[in-house]
């Protein structure tokens, strides 16, 4: 099949050229989740490796042994990527891959350094830009069982720190693009509070006298903030002169829009959600250098403190925001902490509004809808609040069905409902943009049908279809992929 025309440029006839030419796209991944050889050349084992060993943990009872089978297939997705057109690649790299115990002390595995060269050479070589990730997610399972990973913030800021350098001084020759962490709030809800991410631990199993929620989330989220900054100090005061290349984070965000928008409480618990997603990392590293407002209210002690020491070195810890969202929730207020709701700030998230409005179209993912107007107004909250460059690091959706046998009959690899979320997405950040919101770069979720965490291989976020069951994980492109290349050719200058 051949989409020669997968777009054709009329509709948006404003928006063209709307992009700088420097303006970067191209395709996100992490390392559990494509990389496979989880044991082989000296990989250590991470939290996820653990978890998904673990009975009853994933949806479908499958692990990350193998995956999209990268680690051995890198050369051939590079080609795919360079046929899409893109001009830069957002991946992971796997710390157990290169320190496989994790800590300060223990020694480095050469064979996975060579692994990231090779593939940092091979993008290079085909003209992609590098924009690498250095924690996405997988705790070396060492650290976990040494200290309790992040929870022992000292012992863990100085692991995190030599790893960092040690890509740093490594990849940092071909490398101008650093993530520190990839959604710490993900990380530290899903694996602290709810318990349905590694390291599967879970705050309201252990609730306090005054029966609140433990503060695991809260304090984990502090070490994230602490061991970036630290890693970013290094960073530039190390290597950036030399390298001349830019750090910073990537923070989770899905828009909020109040419930019933004539209710002033609802309003107000629209803010509240916001800023308990997004202002929570983001107002200390790019607002005031502490947590927000509304949060130090709801929670009080509960919420870490920054000393004098740390809030100087978090505050202004980043070159840009890196920014990933996927949909939009109507949020109502809620009257007092009820399980994990006081996480995000004693908010109820609906899929309807007052009036019956739907939050927008529903893909295969229980939590996902099309919400593309939310998208432009997170961008301008962002940007409003923050004024600092956005790169957009990931972005993308289900659809419905994909989980089909080999070979994918024509609707799934015809993907019109992919298609459209990043037509109606990509429309809204041309617009942002041509608002003055300052977005340099924008990365679809996903390059290829992965292990989807928790999920397990049901949920296919990809724009090429796999067949998880063939010996070498075949790919079929799907048509969003070409979209993505023709609509991109529309949009930069
Ligand atoms: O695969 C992940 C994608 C898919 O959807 C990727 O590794 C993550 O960085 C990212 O979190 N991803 C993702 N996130 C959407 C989370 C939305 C949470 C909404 C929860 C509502 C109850």
């Amino acid at each position: 099949m051949s989409w020669t025309h997968a777009f054709d440029g009329s509709p948006d006839a404003e928006l063209k050229s709307t992009l700088p030419s420097d303006f970067h796209w191209g395709f996100a991944t992490a390392a559990a989740q494509v990389e496979g050889a989880w044991n082989k050349d000296g990989k250590g084992e991470s939290i996820w490796d653990r978890f998904c060993h673990t009975p009853g943990k994933v949806k479908d009872g499958s692990t990350n042994e193998d995956a999209t089978c990268a680690y051995d297939l890198y050369k051939q997705d590079v080609t795919l990527m360079k046929s899409f057109g893109v001009t830069a690649y957002r991946f992971s790299l796997a710390w157990s891959r290169l320190i496989p115990l994790g800590g300060a002390e223990e020694p480095v595995n050469e064979t996975g350094v060579e692994y990231y060269n090779n593939l940092i050479d091979e993008l290079v070589t085909n003209g992609i830009t590098p924009f690498v990730t250095l924690f996405h997610w997988d705790t070396p399972q060492a650290l976990e069982d040494r200290y309790g990973g992040m929870l022992n913030q000292d012992k863990y800021t100085t692991d995190f720190v030599r790893y960092a350098r040690l890509c740093f001084e490594r990849f940092g020759d071909r490398v101008k693009h650093w993530i520190t962490y990839n959604e710490p709030g993900v990380y530290t809800l899903a694996g602290y509070a709810a318990g349905v991410h590694a390291p599967a631990r879970s705050s309201f199993r252990d609730r306090n006298d005054e029966g609140d929620s433990s503060t695991e989330t809260f304090i984990v989220a502090h070490t994230e903030l602490v061991s970036h900054a630290h890693a970013v100090k290094v960073y530039r005061e190390v290597f950036k002169e030399k390298q001349g290349g830019q750090i910073g984070i990537t923070l989770h965000g899905n828009y909020s829009e109040p419930w019933d928008a004539n209710d002033p409480k609802d309003v107000a618990a629209a803010q509240r959600a916001r800023e308990f997603e997004i202002a929570w990392f983001a107002d200390p590293i790019y607002g005031h250098g502490d947590y927000p407002r509304s949060m130090r209210d709801q929670l009080g002690n509960r919420l870490p403190s920054f000393t004098d020491e740390e809030r100087a070195l978090v505050k202004g810890s980043s070159d840009f925001y890196g920014m990933n969202t996927y949909t939009t929730f109507f949020v109502r207020h809620l009257d007092g902490p009820a399980d994990i709701n006081d996480h995000l700030g004693n908010v109820e998230k609906l899929d309807t509004n007052s009036e019956g409005k739907s939050r927008g179209a529903e893909s295969d993912t229980y939590w996902l809808r099309t919400a593309p107007e939310g998208f432009g107004k997170l961008l301008r909250w962002i940007w409003d609040r923050y004024h600092v460059p956005i790169y957009m690091t990931e972005n993308g959706t289900t659809a419905k069905g994909e989980h089909v046998e080999a070979p994918p009959p024509e609707r799934v690899l015809n993907d019109t409902f992919r298609v459209e979320f990043f037509h109606s997405y990509l429309r809204e950040l041309a617009r942002a943009v041509q608002d003055g919101v300052d977005v340099r770069s924008y990365f679809g979720w996903t390059f290829t049908d992965n292990w989807e965490w928790a999920a397990g291989y049901e949920d296919r976020f990809g724009c090429t279809w796999i067949d998880f069951k063939s010996e070498h994980k075949t790919r079929y492109p799907k048509r969003s992929s070409y979209f993505l290349r023709d609509y991109f050719r529309h949009l930069i200058k």
